[in-house]
């Protein structure tokens, strides 16, 4: 198996270049946000209280998001590699990542962190509230806030990672083909490692 996750801020581009990864590298995408946002569009109990978080720019708690990635891999067992997307967000829900990964003798081969500054971070998902419908885009002190999480508990991921040496920094700006190449020639570099 080879297991990516794909790290940034909110609006670092992670969903934008995970369609393209996934394409070209055959990985089971697996995105916390989208997997929130069904249960959002079902009205369960679960996206109801997730909502509610999510509405005012926090991360939901560890347990629930562990619980559907936990499902998510039990789910997919002749998937040749995953693409972590928006998981994991916090240090609980790293380790809990690599425990379960262990459990199909599997781990994380590399992070691949998006660098993206804060102006440009809330450039986009202001322009992205204008025809998504999503509600935490559609507010600049919702989408500050969701910056603050990423400082106060997300980048704490990239620590964690780090400790292994397995996160490599992609510049986030420029054109969508220009860094899905970025981050085609590190993935590249890990496969031929
Ligand atoms: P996510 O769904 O993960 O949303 P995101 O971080 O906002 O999006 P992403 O980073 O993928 O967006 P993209 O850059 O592609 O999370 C939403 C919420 O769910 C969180 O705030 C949290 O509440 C909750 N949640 C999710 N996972 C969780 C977890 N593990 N634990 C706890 N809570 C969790 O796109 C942004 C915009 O930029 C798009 O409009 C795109 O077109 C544009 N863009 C992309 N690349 C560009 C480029 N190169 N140039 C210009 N624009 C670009």
């Amino acid at each position: 198996m080879f297991n990516l996750i794909l790290f940034g801020p909110p609006g670092s581009g992670k969903g934008t270049q995970s369609e393209k990864l996934m394409a070209r590298y055959g990985l089971k995408h697996l995105s916390t946000g989208d997997l929130l946002r069904s249960e959002i569009a079902g009205k369960t109990a679960l996206g109801l209280e997730a909502k509610k978080l999510m509405d005012q720019g926090q991360l939901v708690p560890d347990e629930v998001v562990i619980g559907m990635i936990r499902s998510a891999l039990a789910n997919n067992p002749q998937a040749k590699g995953f693409l972590f997307d928006g998981f994991p967000r916090t240090r609980a829900q790293s380790e809990a990542l690599d425990a379960l990964l262990a459990q199909y003798n599997a781990s994380i081969n590399v992070v691949l962190a998006l660098k993206v500054s804060e102006e440009e971070l809330v450039k986009r998902l202001l322009n992205r509230g204008l025809t998504s419908g999503r509600s935490d885009d559609s507010k600049e002190d919702v989408i500050r806030a969701r910056i603050n999480e990423y400082h106060n508990k997300t980048s704490a991921v990239a620590d964690y990672y780090n400790q292994f040496g397995k996160v490599v920094m992609v510049k986030g700006e420029g054109t969508v083909d220009e860094i899905f190449n970025l981050l085609s020639t590190a993935i590249d570099k890990k496969q031929a490692a």
